[in-house]
């Protein structure tokens, strides 16, 4: 059995074989019984508390190169850089393992897995039984939002992977801080439980990246838990994104009216020195986080567009009934292939230093190298499966250097575009929200929502076209209302009854906005030139929020003439704007009945407000 320090352990039992056990960095009486209670369930070798230094974050990575885990990269060309290729089989979120144990099902929704919380518990605690044999078990403090803002929440990760404690420390805020608030506050902490479901025996040597087929990734939304085994990858690991920030908080959110939402967040800022803060939410493979720290084209001299978060938005009304949003995370995990100088030229200087890779592939030099970040691709390299990898062969067997999903870990501080206020513990004003996806058919580019509930309506009905080759589904618009089927912790009908009792709380609502940068022509050829230039749409979107510029109604909403669009610096002809704009009334009726695939599922809990807005489209159509 593990030693834990507490006032409260019966120290002859818990002192029996214990070793490498660090101090506790808490006093607080419920997080020292909870650890103790874990190790006893987990039977790890040793107890580490995280503090969050520097020379501890070294002495992980030299244990974890040491291991296998990690290989340094170049310290020229990657300065304070790793590399690490995970488990074949563990390579992204596992959504059909992802379950939301509520005590009722219904409150849990068509949309999430459910499982019985005591069934649940009883697995879960079979699973976790002895899983950390072998290995040393880490108490990991977190910040959600900047340590001490009242909009941050506090989470408490106990790992067996120093993969994970690595990279959550470039994601949150981690460590002695959060001990100190954790210690003075009766702020209440999120127990976050999470092994890798890979015990060792004594003799049994460790392999480099340690997981279980077996995966489970479990939120108790009423008491507020969560617990993942068996993965060590991104969001099925690093607790405090996916399963914190958006599943278990859009649960705090919706009991203390605020909004936990899948978004990016920007500041727009004009030659006079006006900023406006904008969210946005797009579903995946849609450019968000290039989105957010877009450079502004040639005709836009003077204006810039500070980042402050590229994935998740915390939005809380002030006492004056104003949004205000934080990112809660404190970096960037994000997809590395499409990634580049010339895609997103701020994310390459962000990611050039002290910065964590997973899965993409390793060059000859000690550097990395992804699909779509050079137009050469390099002579040869080792791809994300420990396999020799060139060019030639990827025209054979069409074998990828990186997997698709491989991933860079980022601090946000070395983003050149990150806002002055991105830490601001009172968060940032909100004036506009942008939906979005992928389309080549029906949507324009850009248009704005009436009012509130049918810019709820838009948001709630969004879709993508499928990217990825499962087959025979390219092409198929899937719909993940606001970006949040996956992230939304509770049942989705009352998800957007919360939506629409938001306005209740506001003097002034943001305005909503849908934008599509992937319409195609006739040819198969993408309309809009997309990256840079969708600052134009910005500039119309932050002026149409601060009410200076000019729309014209359409039965879907307002959209912009030519006119009303800064061409400066890009030569896109009327005709082409039009029928990239284009309102299609055969292909909306369409549309439409689209909309009811996702609402058949909820009719029972939709509120009022979005079987209306459905009634008021079809009619305009
Ligand atoms: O991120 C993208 N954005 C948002 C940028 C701020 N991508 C990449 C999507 C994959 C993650 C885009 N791809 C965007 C876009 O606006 N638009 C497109 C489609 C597109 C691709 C290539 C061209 C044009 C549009 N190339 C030329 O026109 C030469
Ligand atoms: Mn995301």
């Amino acid at each position: 059995m593990t030693s834990i320090r507490t006032q409260t352990a019966d120290e002859n039992a818990a002192t029996a074989g214990a070793k490498n056990t660090s101090a506790p960095l808490s006093k607080n009486a419920h997080l020292l019984n909870w650890v103790e209670k874990m190790a006893n369930l987990t039977k790890p070798d040793a107890v580490h508390w995280v503090d969050g230094s520097p020379e501890e974050d070294e002495a992980l990575k030299a244990q974890m190169v040491a291991g296998g885990t990690f290989t340094k990269l170049n310290e020229e060309l990657w300065p304070g850089c790793y590399y690490a290729r995970s488990q074949p089989s563990d390579v992204a979120r596992v959504e059909e393992r992802t379950f939301i144990c509520s005590l009722s099902k219904d409150a849990a929704g068509p949309t999430n897995n459910w499982e019985e919380p005591y069934k649940m518990r009883r697995k879960l605690k079979e699973l976790f039984d002895g899983s950390m044999r072998g290995r040393t078990m880490y108490v990991l403090p977190f910040s959600m939002g900047p340590v001490g803002s009242p909009m941050s929440q506090i989470g408490v990760q106990l790992t067996d992977s120093p993969y994970v404690v690595v990279n959550m420390r470039i994601m949150a805020r981690i460590g002695l801080p959060v001990y100190a608030e954790i210690d003075k506050d009766y702020k209440r902490v999120v127990p976050c439980m999470h092994s890798v479901g890979a015990p060792l025996d004594p003799s049994q040597e460790d392999v480099p990246w340690p997981c279980n087929k077996e995966k489970y990734i479990v939120h108790f939304p009423e008491t507020r838990e969560i617990w993942s085994y068996g993965s060590g990858y991104g969001g099925n690991a690093l607790l405090g994104k996916k399963c914190f920030a958006l599943r278990i908080a859009s649960n705090i959110a919706r009991d203390e009216g605020w909004m936990a939402e899948h978004m990016l967040i920007v500041g727009v800022e004009n030659p006079e020195g006006e900023k406006t803060y904008v969210t946005a939410a797009f579903p995946s493979a849609c450019g968000k986080t290039n989105f957010a720290m877009l450079i502004p084209p040639a005709g836009f001299e003077g204006w810039k567009v500070w980042t402050v978060g590229d994935d998740i938005a915390w939005i809380k009304p002030d006492e004056k009934g104003r949004l205000r949003a934080i990112n809660p995370e404190a970096g960037f995990f994000g997809v590395a292939p499409g990634t580049s100088a010339k895609t997103n030229p701020n994310a390459m200087i962000a990611l050039s230093k002290n910065s964590i890779f997973t899965n993409v592939a390793l060059t000859p030099e000690g550097g990395v190298w992804w699909e779509g970040m050079t137009d050469e691709p390099p002579a040869e390299c080792m791809d994300w499966q420990g396999n020799r990898w060139t060019p030639e062969i990827a025209k054979e067997t069409g074998a990828k250097a990186a997997h698709p999903n491989a991933r860079f870990t980022a601090p946000a501080s070395q983003c050149p575009t990150i806002d002055p206020d991105w830490e601001n513990p009172s968060g940032v004003p909100i004036n506009a929200i942008i939906f979005g996806g992928r389309r080549a058919t029906t949507m324009p580019l850009v248009y704005q929502s009436f009012n509130w509930s049918s810019g709820v309506y838009i948001g709630a009905t969004m879709g993508s076209e499928m990217t990825a080759a499962a087959a025979g589904t390219i092409g198929k618009v899937r719909r993940d209302p606001m970006a949040m089927l996956p992230f939304c912790g509770y049942h989705m009908g009352d998800y957007f009854r919360h939506w629409i009792r938001m306005q209740r709380s506001l003097s002034e609502t943001p305005k909503i906005f849908h934008v599509n940068w992937f319409r195609k022509d006739a040819d198969g050829k993408f309309m809009w030139p997309g990256f840079s230039e969708n600052m134009r749409v910005l500039k119309w979107i932050v002026d149409r929020a601060r009410g200076r510029a000019l729309g014209k109604e359409t039965p879907i909403g307002w959209m912009p003439h030519y006119e009303d669009i800064e061409w400066n610096g890009l030569d896109f002809p009327k005709e082409k704007f039009d029928e990239l704009q284009a309102f299609d009334r055969a292909a909306w009726r369409e549309e439409v009945l689209g909309h009811e695939e996702l609402f058949l599922d909820l009719h029972d809990r939709l509120p009022p407000e979005t079987i209306y807005e459905r009634e008021l489209l079809i009619c305009r159509l």
